[in-house]
C-alpha cells in the first residue's frame, strides 16, 4: 500500500541495531505486514517468529523515530509540552503536532494525556461519593465534538515511584491508530475485563481485545464488556493502577519483559495513573474518577431464580410454589424471553401469559419481587399502528441510522430489529415511556437487560455495511470474527453523539443509564438492573452477570476471578449463572455451585432453554438439603453483605475481593483465585472439583475461625434457640501464612471469619421482606489480642438516597478482651423494634463464670472449652440502643 511506504532508515543495517531480546521486542507490524513492508518501515525482521501469532516477527529497532518533546513548562497542576513527530509513520493520517499535559490531580492520582492541540481533555475535580460518572459523560461529549478527538500520551515525566517507562517503543498517533508502550515494574497484573482469565494475567504475549461482543465466555476472546484498567502488585507489596479512558476498539499486548502496549483505533488516549500505595486505595482512586457503585435494594441481595423456558404464567407460578414447598428461600422470580409475544419487547403472550399482570401481583403478595428480560432490538416489521415501540421510536428518531439516514436494521430474537441509540436524550424519554406503559400492566421491580453489546444475528445489518475506513480500519483489533461488525451492527452506524465505531463499547452502559434513570422516575425506589454488556462506570448505575457460561467445573472456578475483578471495576453487584447456563448440570456441580453462588454478591440460578431443569427443588432430598443450607447461610449473612454494599457505595470499597487486597504484603496471596473474601472479614474456600470432600485453602498469617460447626453440622450464629452446641474440633486456625487442608463434606462450604472482626447476621426467612424483621445476632471473632470490630448499616432497604439524606442507622460493634459493646452512630426508625437475639464469641480463652448484659447477670450462655466458643442466647436487646455484654 502506497500510504504505508516509509523511508529506509540510514542506520538500519548498523551492528547491534536489531539486537533486542525477544521479550523486549515491540511489534512494528501489528497490521501483519510482510517482511518487505517491515524492512521498508525501517524495522527489524526475525524469520524465527514469522508464523507466530503472538511474538512479533517484525519489531522496532532502538531509537526508532517517534515524537520529540519541546520545552516542558509548568502549569498550575503539572506540566505541558508540545510533541512533534520527527517523520511520518507508516499508518495513514499521523497527527504531527501534539500536546502533552500532565496533571497531579490529587495526591494519589496522576492524569496525563497527549492530544491534538485543540482537544479538550476532561477535567476531573475532586468529588464526593456517588455523583454521576463525569468522565464517561465527558468522553461522550468529546466524541460529539468531532471525529478528530484523538489524543495520545507519551510519558516523559519520571515515574520513579512506579517505574512506567514509555520510551521502550515509539509513540503512534494517527487518525485510526494510537499506540503507546510501557515497561512495567511488576509481573502481577490484574484487570483488563471482560475476559475469561485467571486473576493474574499471563504476560507471555497475551493479547487482550476490547470490543464488546455476545459470545459464551472462553479464553482469549473479547467478551461482553470493556474495562481498560489494570491493577499491578509490585514486588514490595505496594500497588498501582492505570486506566485508559478510551471507548474505541482496542488491544492491549502483554509481554514478559515485563511490558505492555496499548493500541486503540480512535478516540482519545487519556491516562490516569493511580498511585495506591495499596490495592484498595488503587480501586478507590479509580472509582473517584469513574463513579462509586449504586446502592442496591436489600431484596436484590436475596436468591433469584430464572431460566429460559418458563413458557407460561402457570409454569412460572409452579416454580415459585415448588420453591416454597421445598423450603427454599427466594426473593425474586424472573422470566426470560418466554413472556413476550413473538419475542418483542413491551408485549406479552396472550395465550400463555394471559394473566401475566395477576401473576406478578401474586408474587408481590408472597413477598417476592419480579424481574423480566428486555433486549434492546426493537422489532421493525410490524404493520404501522400495530407496535407502538417501533412506530413511536421511528417518529421520535431514536434508532441508530445507516448511511442513508434510515434506521439500521439487524436481526435479533423478534426477527428484523432497529437499535435504540441510547446516546440520544430523546431515546431516554422514549425508553421511559415504553417502560411506563408496560409497567401499568406488569408491575416489575427491576430489569434484566441482555443482548446489549449490541448483539446482532446478521453481520452489520440486513443490508450489509458500506465499505469505508470505519468498517475496515487500517488496523483491526483482535476481535473474534475478524471484523468490527461481526455479531453486531455496522461500525459506521450513525448515533446521536458520533459513529457506532466510537460508541460501540458504550452501548450497554448507555442502555443501563437510560434504564437506571427510567426506573428511578417510574418506581421512585432504588433501581435494580442487571446488564450483560458493561463499560467503565457501569457499577454507578447497574450490576452485571457474567453471561452464557457452561455448566462445567472449569467454568465454576473461572467465576471467582470474574467476580472479584468486576469488584475492582466498581461493579460489585455481579454474579454468574449458578449451576451453569449452557449444557446440563449435575447434582454435585449444582450443589457446589450454589455454595459458591451464595457468595456471589448477586445470586441467581439461571439456565439455558435446551437443558434439563436445575432449580433447587429438582434434585434429591439430600441435595436439596445442601442447597437449602447454602441459601440459608446467605440469608443469615445478608446484614453483613448489605453493609459491605453500603461501604462500596459510600467509600468505594469492594464487596467480594481477592485475598491480596487484605494481605498485600504477603506475595503468596497475589495470585490466589480459588478463594475469595467478603469485605475484610470472611474468607471463602469453595470446592471447585468433582468428587472432592476436602479442599485446600491458603490462610494468610492471622487467626481464622470456621463459621461451620463440624460436629453439630450447623453454621454458627443465629441458631434456633433449641439447638445444642456440639463439640467443635479444629475450627480455629492460627496460620503463619500456610495452605491448610479442610474437610468439605458435600453440605459444607468453608467460610472462615478473620480474627478481629464482628459480623452482623440475622435469622433467615423465606424472603428478605420476612427476614428483615427477625432477630439479629453477632459473630465476634477475637484477634489474638482479644480485639474485634464490625458494623451494621441499616435502612428501609429500597428508598432512594437514604445515606445521602441521613435516613439510616449505623451501629459500630467493638470487643475488647471480655467486653462487647455497641455504639450507635446514627439511628432512624427503621431499626425500631429490631432486637439482638444471640452473640457467639470466638476465641474466649477462659471459661466465663458470669455473663452480664447491660450490667445484669444472665444464665443463658454456654461455653465450649475445646473450641473456646462462648454463646449467649435469648437476648432481647434493642438494636437501636447501645448495649454492653461482659463475661468474666
Ligand atoms: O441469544 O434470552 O445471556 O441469559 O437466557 C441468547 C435468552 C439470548 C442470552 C443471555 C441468556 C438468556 C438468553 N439470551
Amino acid at each position: 500500500q502506497e500510504r504505508m511506504s516509509y523511508p529506509k532508515l540510514a542506520n538500519h543495517s548498523s551492528p547491534g541495531y536489531c539486537n533486542i531480546t525477544v521479550d523486549h521486542r515491540f511489534d512494528c507490524a501489528p497490521d501483519q505486514a510482510t517482511r518487505e513492508d517491515c524492512e521498508n518501515r525501517g524495522c527489524c525482521y526475525s524469520s524465527t517468529y514469522r508464523d507466530s501469532q503472538t511474538v512479533p516477527a517484525c519489531f522496532f529497532p532502538l531509537g526508532y523515530p517517534s515524537y520529540k518533546m519541546g520545552k516542558l513548562s509548568p502549569t498550575t497542576t503539572g506540566y505541558k509540552a508540545k510533541l512533534k513527530r520527527v517523520m511520518e509513520s507508516f499508518f495513514p493520517n499521523d497527527v504531527m503536532t501534539l500536546k502533552l499535559e500532565v496533571k497531579y490531580e490529587t495526591e494519589g492520582r496522576l492524569h496525563f494525556s497527549v492530544s491534538i492541540l485543540s482537544a479538550q481533555v476532561c477535567e476531573k475535580s475532586r468529588r464526593g461519593p456517588a455523583v454521576l460518572a463525569p468522565q464517561v459523560r465527558c468522553v461522550l461529549q468529546k466524541l460529539e465534538g468531532g471525529e478528530e478527538g484523538i489524543q495520545t500520551t507519551t510519558q516523559k515525566k519520571k515515574k520513579k515511584k512506579i517505574g512506567l517507562n514509555t520510551t521502550v517503543a515509539p509513540l503512534f498517533y494517527a487518525d485510526q491508530f494510537l499506540q503507546i508502550s510501557t515497561a512495567l515494574p511488576s509481573r502481577y497484573i490484574s484487570g483488563f475485563g471482560e475476559h475469561l482469565d485467571r486473576l493474574t494475567l499471563d504476560l507471555d504475549w497475551t493479547k487482550i481485545t476490547f470490543w464488546n461482543r455476545d459470545g459464551g465466555p472462553r479464553p482469549n476472546a473479547n467478551l461482553y464488556g470493556s474495562h481498560p484498567f489494570y491493577l499491578a502488585m509490585e514486588e514490595d507489596g505496594s500497588s498501582h493502577g492505570v486506566f485508559l479512558l478510551n471507548s474505541n476498539g482496542m488491544d492491549v499486548v502483554l509481554q514478559s519483559a515485563p511490558a505492555l502496549t496499548w493500541r486503540t483505533i480512535g478516540g482519545i488516549l487519556d491516562f490516569y495513573v493511580f498511585l495506591g500505595p495499596d490495592p484498595k486505595s488503587v480501586v478507590k482512586q479509580y472509582l473517584d474518577v469513574i463513579g462509586y457503585p449504586v446502592m442496591p435494594p436489600y431484596w436484590g441481595l436475596g436468591f433469584h431464580l430464572c431460566r429460559w423456558g418458563y413458557y407460561s404464567t402457570n409454569v412460572t407460578r409452579e416454580v415459585v410454589r415448588k420453591m416454597r414447598e421445598a423450603g427454599m428461600p427466594q426473593d425474586v422470580q424472573w422470566n426470560d424471553l418466554d413472556y413476550m409475544d413473538e419475542k418483542r419487547d413491551f408485549t406479552y403472550n396472550e395465550k400463555y401469559f394471559g394473566d401475566y399482570p395477576e401473576m406478578v401481583q401474586e408474587f408481590h403478595q408472597l413477598g417476592l419481587k419480579y424481574i423480566m428480560i428486555l433486549d434492546p432490538g426493537i422489532s421493525s416489521t410490524g404493520l404501522p399502528g400495530t407496535y407502538r415501540p417501533y412506530d413511536e421510536g421511528l417518529e421520535r428518531g431514536v434508532f441508530i441510522k445507516n448511511q442513508t439516514g434510515d434506521p439500521l436494521i439487524g436481526k435479533v430474537w423478534p426477527g428484523q430489529t432497529a437499535f435504540p441509540d441510547f446516546t440520544n436524550p430523546e431515546t431516554h424519554a422514549w425508553w421511559y415511556d415504553m417502560l411506563e406503559d408496560f409497567h401499568r400492566n406488569i408491575s416489575f421491580d427491576g430489569m434484566w437487560i441482555d443482548m446489549n453489546e449490541p448483539s446482532n444475528f446478521v453481520t452489520g445489518s440486513v443490508d450489509n455495511c458500506p465499505m469505508n475506513d470505519l468498517e475496515d480500519p487500517p488496523y483491526v483489533p483482535g476481535v473474534i470474527g475478524g471484523t468490527l461488525r461481526t455479531k453486531t451492527i455496522c461500525a459506521s452506524g450513525e448515533q446521536f453523539l458520533s459513529t457506532h465505531y466510537n460508541l460501540h463499547n458504550l452501548y450497554g452502559l448507555t442502555e443501563a443509564i437510560a434504564s437506571h434513570d427510567a426506573l428511578i422516575k417510574l418506581l421512585k425506589k432504588r433501581p435494580f438492573i442487571i446488564s450483560r454488556s458493561t463499560y467503565v462506570s457501569h457499577g454507578h448505575y447497574a450490576g452485571h452477570w457474567t453471561g452464557d457460561i457452561w455448566s462445567s467445573w472449569d467454568q465454576l472456578y473461572y467465576t471467582i476471578p470474574a467476580i472479584i475483578r468486576f469488584n475492582m471495576y466498581g461493579v460489585p453487584l455481579v454474579g454468574a449463572d449458578i449451576c451453569g447456563f449452557g449444557g446440563n448440570t449435575t447434582e454435585e456441580l449444582c450443589i457446589r455451585w450454589t455454595q459458591l453462588g451464595a457468595f456471589y454478591p448477586f445470586m441467581r440460578n439461571h439456565n439455558d432453554f435446551y437443558n434439563g431443569p436445575q432449580e433447587p427443588y429438582v434434585f434429591s432430598k439430600e441435595a436439596q438439603d445442601c442447597i437449602r443450607k447454602a441459601i440459608f447461610l446467605r440469608y443469615k449473612l445478608l446484614p453483613f453483605l448489605y453493609t459491605l454494599f453500603h461501604q462500596a457505595h459510600s467509600a468505594a470499597e469492594t464487596v467480594a475481593r481477592p485475598l491480596f487486597f487484605e494481605f498485600p504484603t504477603d506475595p503468596n496471596t497475589w495470585t490466589i483465585d480459588h478463594q475469595l473474601m467478603w469485605g475484610d472479614a470472611l474468607l471463602i474456600t469453595p470446592v471447585l472439583k468433582k468428587g472432592w470432600l476436602e479442599v485446600t485453602g491458603y490462610f494468610p498469617s492471622t487467626t481464622w475461625y470456621s463459621l461451620f460447626d463440624f460436629s453439630s453440622f450447623r453454621v454458627y450464629g443465629c441458631l434456633p434457640s433449641s439447638s445444642r452446641m456440639g463439640h467443635v474440633k479444629g475450627s480455629v486456625i492460627k496460620s503463619k501464612g500456610q495452605y491448610i487442608i479442610l474437610p468439605a463434606p458435600l453440605d459444607t462450604i468453608n467460610v472462615h471469619v478473620r480474627g478481629g472482626s464482628i459480623i452482623p447476621l440475622q435469622e433467615p426467612n423465606m424472603t428478605t421482606s420476612a427476614s428483615r424483621h427477625n432477630p439479629f445476632c453477632l459473630i465476634v471473632a477475637l484477634s489474638e489480642h482479644g480485639l474485634a470490630r464490625g458494623e451494621l448499616f441499616w435502612d428501609d432497604g429500597d428508598s432512594l438516597m437514604t445515606f445521602e439524606s441521613g435516613d439510616y442507622t449505623h451501629i459500630l460493634f467493638l470487643a475488647k478482651k471480655d467486653v462487647l459493646l455497641s455504639e450507635v452512630i446514627r439511628v432512624n426508625s427503621q431499626i425500631d423494634g429490631l432486637i439482638l437475639g444471640e452473640v457467639t464469641v470466638f476465641g474466649v480463652l477462659k471459661y466465663p463464670k458470669n455473663v452480664y448484659v447491660n450490667g445484669v447477670s444472665i444464665s443463658t450462655f454456654s461455653y465450649q472449652p475445646e473450641t473456646q466458643v462462648l454463646n449467649v442466647k435469648l437476648l432481647t436487646l434493642l438494636m437501636g440502643e447501645q448495649f454492653t455484654i461482659m463475661w468474666s
